[in-house]
């Protein structure tokens, strides 16, 4: 299948993991600097399979965490998807911004607090969540896709219906996902009690998407959903995208991070797993190789495919052009969970 891509080691990550824990900036490959214009439409004109495959096709793509914490690194990536868009993709982004809310709180001079590695989101920080993520983080992204040249919609608690899983809402395993519109009721009872605000998605509405992605818009939602009682709750960026790529019918879920791929072994940048089928990713969530928030990204694409969306792709949103790599080449980037 001249789509897939084998296991192996890519020399550049290296480079690549080298620049993690310091880089605001985006990381630019260093062959890419010295190519020529020859080399450069030579790429281009190889591109078109690509660009044929994927024209008037669905893209959920989720941007966060460490990938987006500054507009140095938000730039390049708007560009990219303002492209592709351009050669014909349906995007949606979903997005989250775990390290502007703790700014935030900090500003406001509240102490995040974590449990099981989540933002315990009491009614007071959930507030903050809400303007930071619906509010200053969305219109932000907005703001940048249509100065790119393209036209945004940013959309928070529109569309998507939370169970909450928490103590404090007390309605809200009221679960207001049992009704027709059910995408997926899948209440986690494991974080009850203990993380507040926090939310998992009980029924879609990709509605509200399709007209806005049929007029050329790109819809920018924000992990923030209501119950239907409308107490908000803040839900995993992964899972809202992964869940949205389900519904939509999606070609492809991109998960834009702060790291390589799924590494076989989590602390070699050398052990990127380029290419895995659910059954494998399984095995590596059994076999407890993914910790923390890759797990919980592994666990989505896994869901997602399994729900008929083609592919899932964990890629470094911090490197240059990862997005035109993993559509536009057939090497691609990061890791592809298949079917
Ligand atoms: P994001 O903010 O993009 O959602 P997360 O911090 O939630 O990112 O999840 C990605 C992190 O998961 C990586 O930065 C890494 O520290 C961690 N991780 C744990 N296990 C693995 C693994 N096997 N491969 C890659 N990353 C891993
Ligand atoms: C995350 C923030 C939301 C999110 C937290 O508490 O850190 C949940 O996952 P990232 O940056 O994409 O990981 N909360 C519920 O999706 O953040
Ligand atoms: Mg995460």
């Amino acid at each position: 299948n001249k789509w897939s891509r084998k296991m192996y080691t890519n020399p550049s990550l290296s480079f690549q993991s080298s620049c993690r824990e310091t880089s605001s900036e985006p990381v630019v490959v260093p062959e890419a600097r010295s190519m020529s214009a020859q080399n450069r439409v030579d790429i281009l004109s190889e591109a078109l399979p690509y660009i044929q495959k994927f024209h008037g096709k669905t893209i959920v793509v989720k941007y966060g965490g460490a990938a987006t914490t500054s507009e140095a690194l938000q730039v390049p990536v708007i560009s990219n998807l303002v492209l592709l868009q351009n050669f014909g993709l349906r995007i949606v982004i979903v997005h989250s911004a775990g390290p502007e809310i703790n700014q935030w709180l900090g500003r406001l001079g509240l102490k995040p607090k974590f449990g099981n590695g989540l933002h315990v989101t009491d009614a007071t920080t959930m507030e903050v969540v809400a303007m930071v993520l619906g509010g200053k983080v969305n219109k932000h992204l907005v703001s940048l896709i249509n100065k790119a040249g393209a036209s945004a919609v940013g959309l928070s608690v529109t569309g998507l219906t939370a169970v909450g899983l928490s103590g404090m809402g007390a309605t809200a395993a009221g679960l207001s996902g049992m009704d027709d519109h059910l995408l997926t009721a899948r209440p986690s009872f494991t974080n009850f009690g203990l993380l507040g605000f926090v939310g998992d998605i009980a029924t879609g509405e990709p509605a509200v998407l399709r007209p806005l992605i049929d007029n050329g818009y790109i819809p920018v939602v924000a992990s923030v959903a209501a119950d239907k009682t409308g107490r908000l709750y803040i839900i995993n960026a992964d899972t809202v995208a992964g869940e949205l790529a389900a519904a939509l019918a999606a070609e492809k879920l991109i998960l834009l991070t702060d790291v390589a791929g799924i590494l076989e072994e989590r602390d070699d940048p050398r052990s990127l797993v380029k290419e895995v089928d659910i059954e494998g990713a399984r095995r590596m969530m059994n076999d407890e190789k993914n910790a923390g928030g890759m797990f919980q990204k592994v666990d989505c694409c896994v869901r997602s495919v399994a729900q008929g969306v083609r592919a899932a792709s964990i890629i470094d949103g911090r490197v240059q052009h990862s997005l035109l790599l993993e559509f536009l080449t057939g090497g691609g980037a990061g890791t592809m969970i298949t079917g």
